[in-house]
């Protein structure tokens, strides 16, 4: 599997002149096998709906769906997982709640983070801020190469690598020691989400 992650943020999507199923549905035909369904504003029944759609779309390729923060929402839609933050419900009740053949990844923002979650049920650490990003606005302070270099050689499990990751940096992610990299505008605001994800995975395929 490549370490491609999407991240999806409907109204760049949106700007892009796209729905987010078909961004999803694009990235998935293009090789993507994680997806993130990562809203901020969505009502509770709005987004159990694009939930079940994105489902449907990631079940037929074979990807992963992780719901961001959202427990709920995701027992709702069956997901493989919960991606949660360092403000969001502890990992550890996350766990007692989803099950143990359930995904749940943790977004870690320094190397003290990461000592707090060392030995934790976890299985996979979302790693950022690693470059400047208009997407998120709320982002703790850059961690670039050396920071993302210093947190992966400290942990066995899968990361992914997240923040203003494009097709000039790719690679260095992977160098610098993550698994993966995780994208929003990269895919989600790119004309083609289809060729942008084919571009991304050509270049850490090559590596
Ligand atoms: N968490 C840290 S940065 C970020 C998230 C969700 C947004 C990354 O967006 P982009 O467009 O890939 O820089
Ligand atoms: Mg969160």
């Amino acid at each position: 599997m490549n370490g491609l992650y999407l991240v999806t943020d409907s109204d760049i999507a949106h700007q892009a002149g796209h729905t987010l199923p078909f961004v999803v549905e694009e990235a998935c035909r293009a090789g993507v096998r994680w997806v993130q369904l990562r809203e901020k504003t969505l009502s509770t029944r709005a987004f159990v709906e694009l939930g079940l759609a994105l489902k449907r779309i990631t079940q037929a390729y074979g990807a992963k769906l992780i719901i961001n923060d959202r427990v709920d929402i995701a027992l709702a839609v069956d997901a493989d997982g919960v991606h949660v933050g360092q403000d969001d419900m502890p990992y550890v009740l996350v766990r007692s709640i989803i099950g143990p053949d359930k995904i749940i990844g943790l977004s870690i923002n320094s190397l003290t983070e990461l000592e707090a979650s060392q030995g934790a049920d976890l299985d996979y650490l979302g790693i950022a801020t690693i470059f400047p990003t208009g997407t998120k606005t709320d982002t703790s302070s850059l961690l670039g190469f050396d920071g993302l270099q210093a947190i992966c050689q400290r942990t066995s499990l899968p990361t992914f690598a997240i923040g203003g990751i494009n097709t000039t940096n790719i690679r260095s992610v992977l160098q610098a020691g993550a698994s993966g990299a995780a994208v929003v505008s990269a895919i989600c605001g790119q004309k083609s989400p289809y060729e942008a994800s084919r571009a991304l995975i050509t270049l850490l395929d090559g590596l």
